[in-house]
């Protein structure tokens, strides 16, 4: 058989190997770990996985061999949850954010998010793509190697598909793999503020079958917290979206308990995500229900928050993933391995569910569990090799960047912790 590429010589091999579902309770906890290991690799894929020098029996004078020098390696990582496209940034709000200003509050002055939709539509594309794309190669220099990217930063039509087709783009150009998602329901434009329905017809009749033919998003998302939408208002937007073959995410029960957890579970949502508030009624319909719990600590950390109940969320049952909402106000972070170590930090979660809900639960979230998020047979040979000599280690020693190479579908793309690929 052809074999392109041999890593070898791998320390330690996690392969947070799949279950078929997303991991629950004990189970996140389980991440297959193989010593002395190597990958095989052609066309972008994993073809086997073995130990010490068994590769010798399958390859030939063509195949390239790479050494992981006794390093750890893991699937690639996958950031869940970004607000990725955007212009501008909001660092002037800073100052009111630390005196104690709320983040809804500094919103409704007609700051946060609003202030961001300015800075958006007045961006050409040219300026969105370059900025993103920069976020992007931080991503991947953090080991990211897939990501979700959301709209919502222009709450009008045009906008909208302007930062949408400007994450199409990257995700041709640029190594990291995006799903996208349409979420023109982020906040209310101030001419709606006294009425909600009229920019929600807008949102249902106008921008959501125009950005579906367009075949931009695959998912649909409604931030719905207290002065922003209502769950009703989010149970209508998200249903239709459904009618029209949108899969479903959901910002849920961030600051207050309004029963978001709940919808996500009646919805059969994807993904459900930040629930810091969530009810346990919520959860446990979230679990029947297998809706993955998305966090996001980073943004608990930035807001001075308190974390979601990670530990109980795993005692019921509830698959978890982890992802940064990287977005210029409540996370402005690409870092991924930061948002890992506040999993250990700051939500009480073990480095082994960690890891496992950047991988492979992480895949589940945005629904590509069958291409990548375990170093498995047939998926795709995005891997992370760290400078580290265990997974504790990556969380344990916290606030660097512990990457030594990442490879995205078998080509190495950061090399010394920078990025090096050539628009693949
Ligand atoms: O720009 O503030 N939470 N949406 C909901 C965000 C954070 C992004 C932002
Ligand atoms: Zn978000």
């Amino acid at each position: 058989m052809r074999v392109d590429l041999v890593i070898k010589n791998i320390g330690k091999l996690v392969t947070c190997k799949g279950l078929g579902r997303p991991k629950v309770g004990q189970e996140m906890n389980e991440v297959d770990i193989i010593e002395d290991a190597y990958i095989a690799i052609r066309d972008g894929k994993i073809i086997e996985i073995g130990i010490k020098n068994d590769y010798k029996k399958i390859t030939n004078s063509y195949t390239k061999i790479e050494d992981a020098k006794g390093l750890l390696v893991t699937p690639g990582l996958i950031d869940s949850h970004t607000h990725l496209v955007h212009g501008g940034s909001r660092e002037n709000e800073f100052s009111k954010k630390l005196s104690g200003v709320p983040y809804i509050e500094i919103l409704n002055q007609g700051g946060g998010i609003l202030s961001t939709v300015n800075s958006t539509k007045e961006a050409s594309s040219e300026d969105l793509y370059d900025k993103a794309k920069k976020s992007l190669d931080r991503m991947l220099e953090f080991g990211v190697t897939s990501a979700e990217a959301k709209s919502g930063y222009g709450l009008e039509l045009d906008t909208e598909i302007k930062q949408l087709n400007v994450a199409k783009k990257l995700d041709k150009d640029h190594p990291i793999d995006l799903v996208h998602t349409f979420l023109g329901a982020h906040a209310i434009p101030i001419k709606y503020k006294e009425n909600h329905k009229e920019y929600i017809d807008i949102i249902v009749e106008q921008m959501m079958p125009k950005v579906k033919e367009l075949g931009l998003a695959e998912f649909c998302d409604v931030f719905c917290e207290e002065g922003v939408f209502s769950i009703e208002e989010g149970e209508y937007i998200l249903s239709k979206a459904k009618e029209m073959g949108y899969k479903l995410k959901i910002h849920a029960d961030e600051i207050v308990s309004l029963g978001g957890a709940q919808l996500s579970a009646k919805l059969k949502c994807t993904s459900s995500d930040h629930l810091m508030a969530a009810s346990e009624e919520g959860l446990k319909m979230m679990a029947k229900n297998n809706v993955v719990a998305n966090i996001l600590p980073a943004t608990s950390f930035n807001l001075n928050k308190s974390y979601a109940n990670a530990r109980k969320m795993i005692d019921l049952g509830v698959a978890l993933s982890l992802s940064s909402d990287y977005n210029p106000g409540s996370c402005p972070s690409e870092n991924l391995q930061f948002v890992m170590q506040l999993g250990c930090l700051g939500l009480k979660m073990t480095p082994n569910e960690v890891i496992n809900a950047v991988t492979i639960n992480a895949a589940y979230a945005i629904d590509r569990q069958n291409e990548i998020g375990s170093i498995e047979i047939g998926k795709k040979a995005d891997l992370v090799v760290f400078d580290a000599p265990n997974v504790e280690y990556l969380m344990y020693h916290f606030g660097v960047n512990h990457v030594d190479k990442v490879y995205k579908e078998g080509v190495l793309v950061v090399e010394n912790k920078q990025v090096i690929y050539n628009n693949i």
